[in-house]
């Protein structure tokens, strides 16, 4: 299904007011003759296109004191981010210890790679089932309608003893020539796993239950790392970089350049965040709602693209070892006096996000229906 997306004419409406009436997406790197998408399979429903006309008053977390043992500002911190996640998930922070030439450099590789010509970087192409991992322009290999305007590269990362899984899959998908660039993600990887480890802990401290409790519970996670290249678009009104969605995964940390577009949904409206070189994004996935026993919100968010300017993020999903059971505190049970989910790992909710649902608000409720149904057939049947 990879080829190529017939131009045709779907947004000949919407671009009347256009001067550029031509081929205005024909710049675009995954829109090239032969792919099997129209331009159609871009369009949202005017319905879910609504902007967002104010900025997100998130806290901006200071990680330095409490990396450093301060018991002061561990608690500022621990309250800071309880707010934060009680509200609507998402928080950024600074002080994270991730040494900002990692992060520049991780872009410069990012860049080198996206601007390589389509039959190089469909060498690495993601050929699901049986691959998750690589390159994909729009996701147009897995889904047919509402496509994300993007282009992506994806990879693994967790702790192994048969060697650096990033710098392996560089190595072997893309060629000696991209060793140095795996290198730069092994170690920006390694870098977000020790920043997730300390929210886990700052977690843990703000949901008031034993302080290692998640750090433990996460220590030999996994993780799925995404580079996003946004291309300009000529109707960024009709599209979006990444619909709205919450991220099926534990916790989420992203860098983003300095262009802007990611929307958060918080006090039922949806609200810009404004990028900060210095910062992470820390956003709460629908897993750790469940690990929190439903008391925090799992962040509902979106990418938008522009007209002038290409925008890049990169993103670091973390999520528990396939195999655990997603249980919170027995503490926090206890409190609470009852359990707001039934237990289940992440390998049966990542599956049934992989064929049943993709990510979009209400992934977690429809997974939870589908589990607890007795007609369901068994999970091996999925994988
Ligand atoms: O790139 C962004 O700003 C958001 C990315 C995102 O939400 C995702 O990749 O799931």
């Amino acid at each position: 299904m990879d080829s190529t997306l017939v131009i045709s004419s779907p947004l000949e409406g919407a671009r009347e007011n256009h001067k550029d009436n031509g081929d205005a997406f024909s710049h675009v790197p995954f829109l090239k003759k032969k792919e099997t998408s129209t331009l159609t399979n871009f369009i949202w429903p005017k319905e879910a296109l609504v902007k967002a006309h104010e900025e997100l008053r998130e806290p901006l977390v200071d990680l330095d004191g409490f990396l450093k043992g301060d018991v002061v500002a561990t608690q500022q911190a621990a309250t800071d981010i309880k707010e934060a996640c009680l509200n609507h998930g998402f928080f950024q922070v600074r002080g994270h210890g991730v040494d900002l030439r990692l992060i520049q450099s991780a872009y410069d590789h990012m860049d080198s790679f996206f601007k390589l010509p389509a039959s190089t970087k469909l060498r690495a192409k993601i050929r699901p089932p049986e691959n998750m991992w690589g390159y994909s322009g729009a996701h147009a290999n897995r889904f047919s309608s509402k496509l994300p305007w993007k282009e992506t590269l994806t990879f693994g990362f967790h702790e192994s003893s048969s060697g650096p899984v990033v710098a392996d899959f560089f190595k072997s998908s893309l060629g000696m020539d991209f060793e140095q660039a795996g290198a730069v993600y092994q170690k920006y990887c390694e870098a977000m796993k020790e920043v997730a480890l300390a929210i886990m802990e700052l977690l843990a401290i703000s949901l008031g239950v034993d302080r290692l409790h998640y750090r433990r519970f996460f220590q030999d996670g996994y993780a799925i790392m995404r580079c996003n290249y946004y291309p300009p678009c000529e109707e960024p009104g009709l599209v979006f970089g990444t619909g709205p969605h919450s991220d099926p995964t534990s916790i989420t940390i992203l860098h983003q350049d300095q262009v802007g577009g990611l929307d958060v949904f918080s006090g039922n409206k949806w609200k810009t965040v404004r990028p900060r070189h210095d910062a992470l994004v820390i956003n709460l996935g629908d897993t750790f709602k469940v690990l929190s026993n439903g008391a925090y919100k799992s962040c509902l968010h979106r990418a938008m693209v522009n007209k002038e300017t290409g925008r890049k993020t990169m993103t670091f999903f973390f999520s528990p070892r396939e195999d655990k059971v997603l249980t919170p505190p027995e503490d926090l049970v206890r409190r609470d006096g009852t359990r707001t989910y039934p237990d289940f790992t992440w390998s049966d909710f990542r599956g049934f996000t992989q064929t049943h649902q993709r990510a979009d608000s209400d992934t977690l409720p429809n997974f939870v229906k589908w589990f607890q149904d007795p007609s369901r057939p068994p999970a091996d049947l999925y994988d």
